[in-house]
């Protein structure tokens, strides 16, 4: 990863997953820091890549050479959330903001930021699927979140609406639990927020509205073996080594 820059601690870090992104790297990363920039944050963005076969490398490296708060991390692995988890444990920022690419919605930064630095939540969750939401992507794709997240709710006992996607953490609250996640790729998203309500961090949603730059890269019957595979994966882990109550940092096996 390009180093980081030796001055001042940035308040905020935005960690942001990329694959194959040649496309909208540059000008959502430019966007989103000139936003940034003229709201006066403390900031950086830690983009964490990992096996692009475009050009993405390539212009993140551009970028982080150009502006001094953006880092390229590259995770070994094709591996959604192996790369945001790297990213949050790289992030130095008291403030972590889990992004993506095509979304970058500064709207939700200064509403989550507001709450965190407030201490009246811990994780701060962007929801699409909650009233007031706004969630502009095709049919089948609002279906299989609301699907999803309800599958959350019976078999893992979420209390929430949604958990992919935009959040923001307080780092220091949240690594305990990013150090308990055992699934990877897309469910790892999930896991954290589940594994933070269950520890009894305080978890809150925010309605957003979705809007993106571009149709996701993986086709969603693609994805869908690997999600419920992973998902299989974590119920086993959540109710055999951990009842309910008991995802306690202090309960947990050492
Ligand atoms: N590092 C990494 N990032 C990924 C991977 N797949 C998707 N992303 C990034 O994750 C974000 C969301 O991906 P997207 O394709 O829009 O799927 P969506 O979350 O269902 O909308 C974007 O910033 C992508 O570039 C992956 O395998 N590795
Ligand atoms: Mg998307």
């Amino acid at each position: 990863m390009s180093e980081p820059d030796p001055g001042e601690e940035p308040e905020l870090s935005l960690v942001i997953p990329v694959y194959n992104e040649e496309g909208i790297l540059a000008e959502s990363l430019g966007s989103l820091c000139e936003r940034l920039d003229a709201e006066g944050l403390r900031y950086e963005v830690v983009v964490a890549e990992n096996g692009s076969r475009d050009r993405t490398v390539e212009i993140g490296e551009r970028i982080a050479a150009e502006r001094p708060q953006v880092r390229l991390l590259r995770y070994p692995e094709p591996n959604y959330g192996g790369a945001l988890r790297e990213g949050i444990y790289r992030a130095r920022g008291r403030f972590v903001i889990c992004e993506e690419i095509d979304l970058c919605d500064v709207g939700f930064h200064l509403r989550a930021l507001e709450i965190l630095r407030s201490d009246e939540a811990d994780v701060v969750i962007g929801s699409k699927a909650m009233r007031g939401a706004a969630d502009t992507r095709p049919l089948p794709r609002r279906v299989a979140t609301r699907v999803y997240n309800a599958m959350l709710r019976v078999t893992l006992g979420f209390s929430g609406t949604d958990t992919h996607g935009l959040k923001a953490l307080r780092r220091e609250a949240v690594l305990p639990v990013v150090a308990r996640c055992v699934v990877e790729h897309d469910v790892f998203a999930s896991e954290l927020v589940i594994r933070a309500e269950r520890s009894g961090l305080r978890v809150r949603e925010i309605p957003v509205t979705i809007e993106e730059k571009r149709a996701p890269s993986i086709e969603l019957r693609r994805r869908v073996p690997r999600v419920l595979r992973n998902l299989a994966r974590l119920m086993v882990s959540i109710h055999l080594s951990s009842p309910v109550g008991s995802d306690h940092p202090d309960e947990r096996p050492h």
